[in-house]
């Protein structure tokens, strides 16, 4: 019963905060979306100067949405942001566009380069 309410509160607090996550991850299968990466702060108080978004297989290329005071580089399985730097202390967005896969677990795997030190991150999308 304790380690079940460790978990819980460990849960609690994870999603509390906000790391970089999906804003909905929830889709129907072979449906065209906008998928919105949510940054809710940076690497250990340092500014966010890069976001690199692995896209899952079976998610086909995806559309980046342009973004003032960011570059934008692609390859077929990736999209990646450069500018800011976007302080730890704000909020940011970063938006792609595309066919979603058939029904299953996607899971976007995220490096976060900040002006001291990096983050890695998941973010699963769920179709069905
Ligand atoms: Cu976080």
């Amino acid at each position: 019963m304790k380690k079940y309410l460790m978990a819980a509160a460990l849960l609690a607090a994870t999603s509390a905060h906000a790391h970089i996550s999906l804003e909905q991850r929830e889709f129907a299968a072979g449906s065209y979306q906008k998928l919105v990466f949510r940054v809710g702060h940076g690497c250990n108080g340092s500014p966010t100067v890069a976001v690199s978004i692995r896209l899952p297989e079976g998610v086909a290329p995806m559309r980046p949405m342009l973004k003032n005071g960011w570059s934008i580089e692609r390859t077929p399985d990736s999209l990646t942001w450069r500018g800011g730097p976007l302080p730890d202390d704000f909020y940011e967005e970063f938006v792609m566009f595309g066919k979603l896969p058939a029904a299953g677990n996607h899971t976007f795997k995220i490096v976060q380069s900040c002006q001291f030190g990096t983050a890695n991150w998941e973010a699963t999308l769920e179709t069905r």
